[in-house]
């Protein structure tokens, strides 16, 4: 299976370590995270490299090619809602956003969508986000 991990670039970098357990977890069950490098810690200083354009049609090609959609929607950023939004409503692929439950409320514009492919969950501590990734792929592959 192949997940896109959308998380925070230049929103901020506050939950890359949160980010990088994520990845981590994914890849124990042996899924493809096409986005690994949103869990890197230099991603910024990687980033100069590319022009905005070739991330851009790189993100949407990895968009096409993922099963779904893991977003950690915690810190407020452009690229993630729009990443959720395309992939929801363009790709009509499923996706789950999970965010700290200190940081509520998240923007409005993805608690109240009612899209039946969008999961949504807070989180208390690490343990509550692992289970509900757990439970969102045991949901994909039911
Ligand atoms: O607005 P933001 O930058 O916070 O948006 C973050 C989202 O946009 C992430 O979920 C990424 O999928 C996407 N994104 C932002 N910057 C990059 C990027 N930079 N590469 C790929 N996706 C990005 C270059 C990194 C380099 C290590 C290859």
């Amino acid at each position: 299976m192949k997940i896109y991990l959308s998380g925070a670039i230049r929103g901020g970098r506050e939950l890359q370590k949160v980010y990088y357990i994520i990845y981590e977890h994914l890849k124990t069950k042996e899924i493809i995270v096409l986005t690994y490098h949103v869990a890197l810690p230099n991603v910024i200083e990687i980033e100069d490299a590319l022009s905005d354009s070739k991330i851009y049609n790189q993100d949407i090609s990895w968009l096409k090619e993922c099963d779904a959609v893991i977003a950690e929607t915690s810190v407020p950023s452009l690229g993630v809602g729009y990443e959720i939004s395309y992939a929801l409503h363009i790709l009509r692929k499923p996706v789950l956003c999970v965010y700290e439950q200190k940081r509520a409320p998240i923007s409005a514009m993805i608690s109240g969508n009612s899209s039946q492919s969008l999961i949504i969950y807070s989180y208390r501590d690490i343990s509550d986000l692992l289970r509900h990734i757990d439970n969102f792929l045991d949901f994909l592959q039911s």
